[in-house]
């Protein structure tokens, strides 16, 4: 496949409410679409760094600058034999796993609309539906966070993630726990304890927790594993899982018994389709994460989220979770038994509302 043409696309979107973590609060969600053009077809990508390097290092600015000066040059015009050829025709940058996840999406969908098969097609998945969640965001108070859970579950969610912070912890789970109390619930600390003032965490043991997500650094591998060692409810990595060798490595230190993937963080969907067989063969539970993403990112994750090794529900909600107007026509709709209905249309599956797109444009260059 020949890629001749790459147009980007810096988003600016607001969300439905703001989404607060520890790593602060998000009202307007950032990200790159690419559009590339072969000579027969136009395919969608998405690069999910956000405006603010709070999640990881990279920034929609850092992933434009990386796709437009690096990596698009070196795959335009060239002959992709495949993603992992792909991958190798940009393995001389170092980091930036979302730029590079941005664009191997674009190469699954144009590769999908050249063969005539979705995704889930390409990728090994299987079924129509992918068991989902509601991620829900630090709130002003107890009784905010409580509403906000109830809400959700009248919308149909039937699994819970409660983000935390130091001091925002204990109480918080207690607060819905004691309301739902045989909700599958879990919780994210996007890397915000130390494994001191991880003690606090102590009495989540107790509250029947699915998981601990990410309670330590991105590059606190062995803390997590001396943590791990002290709880019954399993750890769950996100941040730290940067690559198929790091999650080899977290699992034979035992820092963690759950892994959650995310294309762009791992800098692909061939590099999150590796991971999982990793996990899926030495029988570790996987999920998949979500990035707050527009409908392109989602119906991506919708198809990864369809392999075997999936076991626990995505961070893959509806549509209207997150925006009240996507980019793309289609809108991904709650069915009442808490799953999405996973793409089968070629590639990802989705169209672009032009209109959409342009009004949430902030930026925009065009490369070949
Ligand atoms: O850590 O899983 C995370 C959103 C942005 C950045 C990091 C995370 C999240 C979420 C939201 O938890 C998941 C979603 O897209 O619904
Ligand atoms: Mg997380």
């Amino acid at each position: 496949m020949i890629i001749t043409k790459i147009n980007l696309h810096h988003l600016r979107m607001r969300l439905q409410s703001p989404f607060e973590t520890s790593f602060g609060s998000t009202h307007d969600r950032e990200c790159i679409i690419l559009e590339a053009h072969s000579d027969d077809f136009v395919g969608y990508g998405e690069c999910v760094a956000d405006a603010d390097p709070g999640y990881s290092y990279e920034t929609a600015v850092t992933a434009w600058h990386i796709l437009q000066d690096f990596l698009i040059p070196q795959i335009i015009n060239t002959n992709l034999q495949s993603a992992e050829d792909l991958q190798s025709r940009i393995s001389n940058v170092k980091g930036h796993p979302m730029a590079k996840a941005g664009l191997e999406m674009v190469y699954w969908d144009l590769l999908g609309k050249c063969e005539g098969k979705s995704l889930q097609e390409l990728l090994g998945g299987q079924g129509k539906q992918v068991k989902v969640g509601v991620s829900v965001g630090l709130q002003a108070d107890l009784d905010a966070l409580v509403n906000a859970v109830a809400r959700y579950l009248d919308q149909g969610y039937g699994r819970v993630k409660l983000k935390i912070k130091p001091g925002r912890d204990v109480s918080e789970v207690e607060a819905v726990r004691d309301d739902f109390p045989d909700l599958p619930l879990q919780v994210d600390a996007n890397s915000a304890y130390t494994l001191g003032s991880a003690r606090a965490l102590n009495p989540l043991d107790e509250m029947d927790l699915l998981m601990i997500e990410q309670p330590l650094s991105e590059d606190d591998l062995w803390d997590h594993r001396q943590l791990q060692a002290g709880f019954r409810t399993p750890i769950c990595l996100d941040e730290s899982i940067i690559s198929p060798r790091h999650a080899r490595q977290a699992l034979e230190m035992e820092a963690c018994r759950v892994v959650n993937i995310k294309s762009g963080r791992v800098g692909g969907l061939s590099q999150a389709r590796a991971i999982h067989d990793l996990c899926h063969t030495k029988g570790v539970p996987v999920w998949c994460g979500g990035m707050l993403e527009t409908g392109v990112g989602r119906a991506a994750n919708l198809a990864l989220a369809s392999l075997p090794g999936f076991v626990f529900p995505g961070d893959i909600s509806a549509t209207d979770r997150y925006y009240a107007e996507d980019i793309t026509i289609e809108r991904f709709e709650l069915n009442p038994d808490s799953t999405i209905d996973v793409p089968e249309k070629d590639g990802l599956g989705i169209s672009i509302d032009t209109q959409a797109l342009e009004s949430a444009t902030v930026n925009k260059v065009a490369i070949g």
